[in-house]
């Protein structure tokens, strides 16, 4: 273990084996050393930004066990927005001083292709200042599968129609055993890392998610990462790694155990510690809660997302996040907590340190 803990001192690249041995090290020491890769990149900036997030339908032609969001037996309470309802949304949030709209749906294929896309240029006419970061690796291959095109010309639609920036999720676990048994005949970890390929080859950003604490092992973990790791080698187009705590109610996955802080904290550290090419670590408080979320900065994160003002997805598993977070509030319990709060757009160019 002491070399290890020596070659992550030393800054050199851990590998498989090694990142995996990680998790038997004591909570205190890992979280040190993930601590020292986070001070050396940004100090105790801890980094936020105002958004909101809108998933306009739960309609969904997969069946992800995981998800507690598209309308299914456990969830019989269809619905789909018009653009106006987006648009009405999208304008209010603009009047609180949102940057982002984080536009994420379920794949729905009752509405058409230009319901997905034509609202982005809505949006950019209406609000040429809102940072629009919309659609899934999930999303863009069910378009493409559903509306017979290409990844790229479906990406290329998403540029023209105004979207600047990839959310990270779809991505789950990339293991194939494991996402057979989650979600099956959902993307595939080839195409999702295709598509994110594609999209960083167009000069744009995106974000990587894993979703941990269902039925994969720690081994899934590192493997998922490692994989991530070496896209970002090629492409250099990640901002921003999101581990995803699984929220456990009113799914069809049924797991018994839930995941302790502990385990949840030593994620958040290797991950600091294996990503050594992508910048931020963001602790997704919806899926860690805000308590968890505030301590994950001294165990590498340096992001928190934002206040986020409304969430559909893993409220629907349990979250508690259905009504987001007030500014105040988000700012005084980083600051509470020993960090700097910096507002951020959705590149991480710093807007204001609160
Ligand atoms: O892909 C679904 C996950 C994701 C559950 O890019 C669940 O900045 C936990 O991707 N328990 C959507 N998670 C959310 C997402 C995201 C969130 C915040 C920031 C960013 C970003 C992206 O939610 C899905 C899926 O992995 N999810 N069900 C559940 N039961």
């Amino acid at each position: 273990m002491n070399t290890i803990i020596q070659k992550i001192k030393n800054e050199q690249r851990v590998n498989f084996d090694e990142a995996l041995k990680l998790y038997d090290l004591d909570l205190f020491t890992l979280g040190m050393l993930a601590n020292e890769i986070r001070e050396k990149k940004w100090g105790k900036k801890s980094y936020f930004n105002i958004n909101r997030h809108i998933n306009p339908t739960n309609v969904c032609k997969d069946i992800c066990k995981f998800c507690a969001f598209s309308a299914s037996r456990k969830n019989p309470n269809q619905y789909t927005m018009t653009h106006d309802e987006i648009l009405n949304i999208v304008k209010e949030s603009d009047s609180r001083g949102a940057k982002e709209v984080h536009i994420v749906s379920a794949h729905n294929p009752e509405t058409g292709l230009s319901w997905y896309l034509d609202i982005f240029s809505k949006i950019k006419n209406q609000f040429p200042h809102m940072h629009v970061k919309a659609l899934t690796a999930a999303e863009i291959n069910f378009l493409a599968t559903e509306y017979n095109h290409s990844y790229e010309e479906i990406i290329d639609m998403m540029i023209e129609s105004g979207v600047d920036s990839m959310p990270g999720g779809g991505a789950e676990i990339f293991d194939e055993a494991v996402r057979d048994k989650i979600c099956k005949g959902k993307v595939s970890s080839a195409e999702w890392f295709e598509i994110h390929k594609l999209w960083h080859q167009r000069g744009r950003h995106s974000n990587a998610t894993m979703l941990f604490g269902h039925i994969e092992e720690q081994k899934h973990r590192i493997d998922h990462m490692i994989r991530l790791r070496d896209l970002q080698d090629e492409t250099n187009g990640f901002n921003t790694f999101i581990p995803l705590v699984y929220q456990r109610d009113n799914n069809f996955l049924n797991v018994k155990d839930f995941l302790s802080s502990q385990e949840i904290l030593k994620t958040m550290a290797i991950s600091r510690i294996v990503l050594d090419n992508i910048p931020h670590l963001k602790a997704y408080w919806v899926t860690s809660t805000i308590n968890l979320a505030l301590i994950s900065q001294e165990f590498g994160a340096d992001d928190l997302d934002g206040t986020i003002e409304r969430e559909s997805i893993n409220s629907a598993a349990g979250a508690k996040s259905a009504h987001g977070m007030r500014l105040e509030e988000f700012v005084s319990i980083i600051k509470n907590s020993g960090f700097n709060p910096i507002e951020r757009d959705s590149l991480y160019n710093e807007i204001k340190a609160w």
